[in-house]
């Protein structure tokens, strides 16, 4: 069934009119069109579709809880707050279901208007009309198993929200899920509202489904979407407003929290743009840099953005095509966005944030799905196409943290070429102009992961991530990340897997922490037979062998203060 459309658009419903796109009604009320104006409704408190044959019908708010009988559960992006001890047994069975195989609380969310209403929280600058000849788009919603209500909400959302004129159609790529509700009752639906489905022949992952999804898509430009998300009014004709001036930008809305146990909406505004680090190929948000700030004039301006969150972005699909879509050879999930990130801005494109243009999305703590590779396996080999495609000489910085652990990343030759034929710039132009505030590590001596010499199979072990964090020895893996350790030229030690973070012997308690680095680091030395030595104290770092701890002692000849710093190298 790959690529097969279920159903072609030949007239569209009166509610596609998008009329109600700018309707607004109070919290509770749907907007419908009577004699062909948009009125706000009454909502009638069971409107969450019920799936076939199930025992309770989804939408019946018959709980244990005062709130869940009132018809406004939900609305203008209130949350549901569900006191699990109140429900009977049966009940209760149901809402641990719905954790466990979807990571957020699917009790809460089948207890909430599909059609639920979200503030418009647009700055008063933002434009309300816009040109008259905006390209369409087509909306590509990639999904591997998604609870019913949390789809149909997020295709309500983008029906309900996006002006008809603008919207070619919804496209549903399913990779391959295996819950039942995502088989006929999920077609039998979105017929009604002639939504597309395609299915992959096997679990693709999410960067391969879009590329099928782009492959039946006939707007002129492509939104992808994830699959758990709710876009607020006006959503849609910024981002189109933006492809439009300029083929090559690319647009990303604000991406707003859905709260993943009671669905509240946070409704803020942007304060951050997306990056990713150097060292690690982390992406993350970073307080939007004074220079950016600089070249804007108004908080509703678009933001010049180095990196995307890659789930939620307009891109027109000449230029998605002739940028070389997506790397398909990378797996499941994660690394493209990157890939995309430095893809656009070095062969001539950007990214940009619209202030005006907001969608909600539920993030997770877990990842519910399941993985053929680990997630760590899975992005150790998407991570090293971008790194070796992209990143230049830089890619060192990236594989010692790995230490070089990422030896089945493919055939990545196409990609190269595909470099070299859109004349794409060095990665030090994104660096020196995309992200000059990006911190890189300064040059290291040496870099590796560092045993014990005392005895060979204990390694120093960032024990995590967090700031602040004592260091203390593992069993040597011999992957880098958490055992990963550089000594720079000015004899700062920085390791652990995320950041960029030094060592410290702090005074008073003495404890070896980890926090980042700056000018104050400590310093230290890595003498010749091999002691690691505190500038500030002149003591030794010691292993007690006992504990596994390790503390700053005397130095002297015990073996426990020697240590083996091995460089990273190619296997
Ligand atoms: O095998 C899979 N097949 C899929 O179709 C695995 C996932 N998917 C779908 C999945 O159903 C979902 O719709 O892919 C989408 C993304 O997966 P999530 O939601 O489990 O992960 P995420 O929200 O952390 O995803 C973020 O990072 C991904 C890296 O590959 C993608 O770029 C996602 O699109 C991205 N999501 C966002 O940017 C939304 C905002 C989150 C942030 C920051
Ligand atoms: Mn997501």
């Amino acid at each position: 069934r790959e690529g097969y459309v279920y159903s072609n658009i030949t007239s569209w419903p009166k509610f596609w009119l998008g009329l109600c796109a700018s309707h607004n009604c109070s919290t509770g009320k749907k907007c419908v069109l009577e004699d062909g104006q948009p009125q706000c409704e009454i909502s009638e408190c069971v409107d969450v579709p019920s799936l076939p044959n199930a025992s309770i019908p989804y939408g019946h708010r018959g709980v244990n809880d005062t709130r869940a009988y009132d018809c406004d559960v939900g609305e203008n992006g209130e949350g549901l707050v569900i006191n699990k001890e109140n429900l009977t047994k049966q009940e209760r069975q149901k809402y641990d279901l719905g954790w466990k195989n979807n990571a957020y609380n699917e009790y809460a969310s089948d207890r909430i208007s599909v059609h639920r209403s979200l503030p418009d929280i647009r700055y008063d600058g933002c434009p309300r009309r816009f040109p008259k000849n905006l390209p369409d788009t087509s909306v590509i919603i990639c999904f591997h198993n998604e609870g019913w209500s949390v789809l149909l909400r997020t295709v309500h959302s983008v029906i309900d929200r996006s002006p008809r004129s603008l919207l070619k159609e919804i496209i549903l790529v399913d990779d391959f899920s295996d819950m039942d509700h995502l088989k006929e009752p999920l077609e039998k639906y979105m017929r009604d509202y002639q939504v597309k489905i395609v299915r992959t022949k096997k679990r693709e992952g999410l960067i391969r489904s879009r590329l099928l999804g782009n492959s039946v898509a006939t707007g002129s430009v492509l939104t992808f979407l994830d699959s758990h998300i709710e876009c607020y009014p006006g959503w849609l004709e910024p981002l189109l407003t933006r492809v439009a001036i300029n083929w090559s930008k690319v647009v990303c809305p604000v991406i707003n929290l859905i709260d993943e146990d009671t669905f509240k909406t946070n409704n803020l505004q942007a304060t951050a743009y997306g990056v990713f680090s150097v060292t690690n190929l982390v992406f993350g948000w970073e307080a939007i840099s004074q220079r950016e700030q600089a070249r804007r004039q108004n908080e509703w301006d678009p933001i010049r953005s180095p990196a995307m969150a890659g789930g939620l972005f307009s891109m027109s699909k000449k230029y998605f095509e002739y940028l070389g879509t997506y790397d398909s050879g990378m797996e499941i999930w994660g690394g493209e966005n990157i890939e995309m990130s430095i893809r656009v801005w070095t062969c001539g494109g950007s990214i940009e944030i619209h202030p005006c243009s907001h969608v909600g999305h539920i993030f997770r703590s877990r990842s519910p799905y399941k993985w053929e590779r680990s997630i760590y396996e899975t992005l150790l080999k998407n991570k090293a196409r971008v790194a070796e495609v992209w990143m230049d000489e830089y890619k060192h910085i990236y594989y010692e943290r790995i230490n070089y652990s990422s030896s089945d990343m493919g055939d990545v030759s196409d990609r190269v070429a595909l470099r070299k034929k859109l004349r794409c710039k060095p990665f030090k132009w994104y660096l020196d102009n995309v992200h000059p505030e990006a911190q890189l590590p300064e040059h290291s001596i040496i870099a590796g992961d560092v045993a014990s010499l005392y005895r060979d199979t204990l390694c120093l072990d960032s024990m995590g991530t967090k700031d602040g964090l004592e260091i203390g020895v593992a069993e040597c893996h011999g992957t880098g990340n958490n055992q990963f350790w550089a000594i720079t030229v000015k004899g700062h030690i920085y390791g652990s897997a995320e950041y960029y973070k030094c060592l410290t012997n702090e005074i008073g308690s003495g404890k070896l922490t980890l926090w980042p680095c700056d000018d104050h680091s400590d310093i230290w030395q890595y003498t010749e037979d091999k002691k690691i030595v505190n500038q500030g104290t002149g003591k030794c770092l010691t292993l007690v062998p006992a504990t596994r701890k390790l503390i700053m002692n005397q130095c002297s000849d015990v073996g426990t203060q020697y240590w083996n710093w091995r460089r990273a190298r190619k296997p």
